[in-house]
């Protein structure tokens, strides 16, 4: 334990010698950037793979998925879910690694939105 005497320097006598400083604090909330989830098409996974899928991963009732399995067949791709960074990443890891295992060449990618 070291000592050291008390010196005039250590008092703050309130007479303009702190550095305290009041500043007006805006509140700016920044909001985290979303990720956009999708589902691509393709010719050989089963519809009702896909429709599995979303209920699955992406909580949608029967009738919710069916729907966005017929979208992502007729268009091409759907947006699926928007996530922050992190689940995006999980849901694409979770799709990707069900759709390997049952064979099937089903592709879900995140973009940023
Ligand atoms: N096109 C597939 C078929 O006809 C069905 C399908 C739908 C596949 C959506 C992938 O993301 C997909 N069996």
């Amino acid at each position: 334990m070291s000592l050291r005497p008390i010196m005039m320097s250590d008092r703050d006598d309130g007479n303009d010698n702190d550095t305290s400083v009041v500043t007006k604090t805006r509140p700016k909330t920044q909001r985290p950037p979303l990720y956009k989830v999708m589902l691509l098409n393709d010719d050989y996974t089963p519809m009702e793979f896909v429709v599995h899928v979303l209920e699955r991963f992406f909580g949608m009732n029967h009738s919710q998925a069916f729907e966005i399995m017929l979208t992502v067949h007729k268009k091409g791709l759907a947006v699926v879910g928007v996530f922050s960074f992190e689940v995006a990443e999980t849901k694409v890891a979770q799709v990707m690694d069900f759709a390997r295992r049952h064979q099937h060449p089903l592709q879900c990618t995140m973009e940023k939105e």
